[in-house]
């Protein structure tokens, strides 16, 4: 039987397990990333490994998120980056450099290759033919080490692209179409591997546009295959050594299929507060615009900021609308620099930032009270912006640039002819704010400003578990919401006591409060409980407070393995309309919690209602050994 893309990456990197959908394996992992707001605690913990050198092909630093530097604390956590970074043998890529999806997809992306990132939308490295994962920064710092990724074998779904876009219509219009169809949950537990003749019509940015927001979708990760347009953009940036092909055999087999047909697309918007809220952008026409970002790992490409100058070129921001627009990387603004795109930008009015995250992490530019604010991003979801009562459009380039022009939400092609942009035959190279590691890594001092404080660590497992629910919440609940991220907060993602005092706040004002006053407890919540982000935050605040389980009707991966991984319990509801007859403050209990977790169902006992509910830990034997061993760090330790 013939094998498909990401089936055989997987078969080149499987260490354990077998390639059968939802069960357990382990694949060998060739490079890793890391950025600055996940950074710090993922080296925190690689030195608590007490591993000398990385082990990988390659790792990456990258400094992109937390740039704004408002006090001492980002630039202590610079610092301690690159010091750690140059002594353990791991590239850096100072601030400046961009945004690590888009530097790492031109500079280090290898088709073929594994990579983990402590970030979602790492799978943007699908986009070249990697099989690119997110992973909380505890799964990173071991695959720093040599230790190999566990992930239950995705679901293999071939998209199947007939056709090719109008003009006018980009890849962003994939993706949201897909989101639309799919829902945030769509793409739980499978991986989306593009096929079919409308491949070879899209660029490798615009792929990697579509893998990047596969995150939404809650996938694994997504991949495209690796043909002659790859090699183009490899040798395009002087890497064609790093090129191989990689295509899926005639008779490969898929577990699921959808298809799309590229012809049908007509520009889309995905509406406040979810990116799977996609209506067609006429249906919009009359929203008034106040702000328009555009940037973020999802669109800052050369082609992506190119459109936009050529939108921009001779005209003149609406006077009610603030542009700003964050090129992905150096690389990207030095090409606009040279070739007179950027000036086009700032002649039109644009407010030109740092190739960084930026406004896409709350980072700066906060919309005003009630404002629309369009972007290119990637997640809208409520308050990310830094505040919590505007309202955050997701959109494609084009839609973002021409609505800047008229100041309402505009279909790019009532405005202009279409043009084509051509991909460079060179990208301009130039790798000289990325620090290698030192040769000899015993002699680098490693820098730990204030700031940077110990990371909690779980206990054992207690026999008896119990503790009041001190807050229940609803379906999709964010990382965002369990841990939120905005430019007062960021500079502390090194420093869990205090972060603690914010989490669940958007949700539940009182819940650091609760959880102090009755010493831990439980958190109920709804389906796809934290979606979004692969911060660890979301479970290591959580654990300073005492949290103990938390009871849910589903999970998002990633951060249901960060839960497991800090030895907090997720437990999913057997009976959904349990979760109903939960009320905050209720007690509960369960007994032989040791024992229960080996079997995978966990009785629950609400002390107060005098109910039983049955909760279901459907998890691997080895993460049922991390959980009674209070963690990943622990279970290391006591198997060294
Ligand atoms: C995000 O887009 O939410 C982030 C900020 O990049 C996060 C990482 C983080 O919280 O530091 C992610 O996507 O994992
Ligand atoms: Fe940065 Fe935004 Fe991309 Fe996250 S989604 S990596 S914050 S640009």
């Amino acid at each position: 039987m013939g094998l498909n893309v990401a089936q055989k990456i997987i078969k080149n990197h499987i260490v354990k397990g077998e390639m059968v959908a939802g069960q357990e394996i382990a694949i060998k992992i060739d490079q890793t990333l890391t950025q600055d707001s996940t950074g710090t605690m993922a080296y925190l913990q690689f030195e608590a490994l007490g591993i000398d050198k990385v082990k990988t092909k390659r790792s990456v630093a990258y400094i992109d998120h937390n740039i704004l530097q408002s006090g001492p604390e980002n630039a202590d956590d610079h610092l301690y980056i690159q010091t750690v970074a140059k002594k353990h043998g791991i590239y850096f890529s100072k601030p400046g450099n961009g945004i690590c999806h888009q530097v790492n997809l031109e500079r280090f992306g290898v088709p073929g290759d594994t990579l983990l990132g402590s970030d979602s939308h790492t799978p943007t490295g699908g986009g070249i033919g990697m099989l690119a994962i997110g992973a909380g920064g505890l799964d990173v710092a071991v695959a720093m080490g040599g230790g190999e990724y566990y992930i239950n074998m995705p679901k293999i779904v071939k998209v199947n692209l007939k056709g090719k876009l109008k003009e006018w219509i980009s890849a962003k219009d994939i993706i949201l179409e897909l989101l639309r169809r799919l829902t945030v949950k769509g793409g739980v537990g499978r991986i989306f591997e593009y096929c079919g003749e409308g491949v070879k019509t899209l660029s490798v940015p615009q792929r990697a546009t579509i893998t990047n927001m596969g995150a939404e979708l809650g996938a694994t990760t997504s991949i495209f295959p690796s043909d002659e347009l790859t090699y183009e953009f490899l040798k395009a940036q002087g890497r064609e050594e790093d090129f191989i092909e990689l295509k899926a055999d005639d008779d490969a087999v898929y577990d699921e299929e959808v298809e799309l047909d590229l012809s049908q697309l007509e520009p889309i918007v995905a509406c406040p507060h979810s990116p799977d809220n996609v209506v067609a952008v006429s249906f919009l026409k009359d929203i008034k615009v106040d702000q328009v970002c555009i940037g973020s790992c999802t669109n800052s490409s050369y082609a992506d900021m190119m459109k936009v100058a050529k939108i921009l070129e001779g005209k003149t921001v609406n006077e009610k609308v603030s542009l700003v627009i964050a090129p992905g990387s150096k690389q990207v603004l030095n090409m606009l620099a040279k070739n007179g795109a950027l000036a086009a930008m700032i002649a039109a009015g644009a407010r030109i930032l740092e190739s960084a995250c930026g406004p896409c992490i709350g980072m700066g530019q906060s919309p005003a009270t009630d404002a629309v604010s369009l972007r290119t991003f990637n997640r809208n979801f409520e308050g990310r912006s830094g505040t919590t009562s505007a309202k955050v459009y997701i959109v494609s380039p084009e839609i973002a640039a021409a609505s800047a022009l008229t100041g309402y939400i505009t279909d790019p092609r009532e405005l202009r002819e279409a043009f084509d942009i051509e991909m460079p035959k060179d990208f301009l190279i130039n790798d000289n704010l990325i620090v290698p590691p030192a040769a000899d890594g015993e002699k680098v001092e490693v820098v730990r400003g204030p700031n940077i404080k110990p990371f909690p660590k779980a206990k054992a497992l207690e026999n008896e578990v119990t503790g009041k629910v001190l807050t229940k919440v609803g379906d999709n609940i964010t990382t965002d919401h369990i841990m939120p991220s905005n430019a007062k907060l960021l500079p502390y993602r090194s420093n869990i006591p205090y972060l603690s005092e914010y989490c669940l706040t958007p949700s539940d004002k009182d819940f650091p409060r609760k959880a102090k006053e009755n010493n831990g407890g439980f958190i109920v919540g709804g389906s796809n409980y934290g979606q979004g982000s692969s911060r660890e935050h979301a479970a290591l605040a959580p654990l300073y407070l005492g949290i103990k389980a938390v009871l849910a009707k589903s999970f998002a991966r990633i951060h249901m393995a960060n839960l497991i991984n800090n030895g907090i319990m997720p437990l999913v509801f057997k009976n959904l309309e349990d979760y109903d007859k939960i009320d905050i403050l209720d007690e509960l209990l369960i007994e032989n919690a040791v024992e229960q977790v080996g079997t995978g169902v966990i009785i629950v006992r609400n002390k107060s209602k005098n109910e039983e509910y049955q909760m279901i830990l459907n998890i691997t034997d080895r993460q049922k050994d991390m959980i009674k061993a209070g963690g990943l760090l622990n279970m290391s330790k006591a198997n060294n």
